[in-house]
């Protein structure tokens, strides 16, 4: 496609436009516009949203949650934007406001956008798509960006690093397996979110989050943990209303500015990164790392051939 009609897409897709905007994602991710193209129009541009990653294992309830944000969400008049990259469960965009929400989309003037996205490429590959997903949905002026991925230990670090804030999810099942998780990963969470409430031992669960914390994060009480129901609807007004308060408070909140830079210097870093290692592999280069066979294990240290590499 050609960048006069990049350019308007991306006019449309700033005024909220459904289609723009599915244009602008697909497009990237069929490598149709390239990133830089996209973000070069964009980035500077962009909506100031709150990015929020949901994680937690399978089943957690993390869709169905987010089914039950948007419309309390959208009760405070802030619009959202869902990008999921476990596609195995849907968001309508809340029960009563699905149908709704399916329509709106299909015309303009929408304020929940929901992508799904596979899980199938490469962790990193996917992470990357979903933050370039998310600024475009940032773009296109969404206050509240949500970003579901199935927790699996590597990918509560990838979801943490391209959001705002970190949410873990887990429900009373999940007493035994917390213990097991590492620190790290719960170092990483900004709010807990104990769902499926109206199961036995959440209180037990909740208790026992708040003791890891005390032992592993300096602030503890400061993080919130949210029993939730999805079912009986517990804690979810609570939830939401944290989230917009969030929202409200983003521009004095130290953590969260201090992420968007970190987020933005480790994004150059990256580029740069992948820039100067697809300038060094010329087709040259990958033939003779291609031709290596047994006898050159035996005839050169891997440094011989790196400088014969780099020589090339
Ligand atoms: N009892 C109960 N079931 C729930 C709750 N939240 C979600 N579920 C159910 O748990 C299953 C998995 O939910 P889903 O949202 O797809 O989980 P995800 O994989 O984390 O996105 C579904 O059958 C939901 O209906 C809850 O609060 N209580
Ligand atoms: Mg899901």
């Amino acid at each position: 496609m050609s960048s006069k009609n990049l350019k308007e897409i991306a006019d449309k897709a700033r005024k909220n436009d459904f289609i723009s905007i599915s244009e602008l994602m697909t497009g990237i991710e069929n490598k149709v516009f390239s990133r830089k193209e996209v973000s070069q129009l964009i980035f500077k541009e962009s909506h100031e949203s709150l990015k929020i990653g949901i994680t937690g294992p399978p089943g957690a309830g993390k869709s169905s949650l987010m089914n039950k944000l948007i419309p309390l969400i959208r009760k405070q008049n802030l619009s959202v934007g869902v990008i999921a990259i476990d596609p195995s469960s849907p968001i309508t965009g809340g029960s009563f406001l699905g149908d709704r929400v399916r329509i709106n989309n299909a015309v303009s003037d929408n304020d929940v956008f929901v992508r799904s996205m596979g899980s199938r490429a490469e962790l990193g590959g996917v992470t990357e798509l979903a933050e370039d997903f998310s600024d475009i949905l940032a773009f296109s002026g969404k206050d509240i960006i949500f970003i579901e991925t199935v927790g699996v230990g590597q990918s509560e670090y990838s979801v943490s690093e391209i959001t705002d804030l970190t949410t873990l999810v887990f429900v009373p099942e999940s007493g035994d397996e917390i213990q097991l998780l590492k620190a790290g990963i719960l170092e990483l969470a900004d709010v807990f979110v104990v769902n499926k409430s109206d199961r036995k031992d959440s209180n037990l669960l909740v208790r026992s989050i708040k003791n890891i914390l005390s032992s592993t994060k300096k602030d503890a009480r400061k993080i919130p943990i949210f029993k939730t129901s999805c079912k009986t609807d517990e804690g979810l007004e609570d939830f939401a209303n944290e989230i917009v308060s969030y929202f409200n408070s983003m521009k004095e909140n130290d953590n969260i500015q201090e992420k968007k830079i970190l987020r933005y210097n480790r994004r150059i870093k990256s580029i740069i990164e992948k820039d100067i290692l697809n300038r060094f592999w010329n087709n040259e280069r990958i033939s003779l790392l291609d031709s290596i066979d047994k006898s050159s294990i035996k005839s050169k240290s891997p440094y011989e051939l790196v400088d014969e590499i780099k020589g090339k």
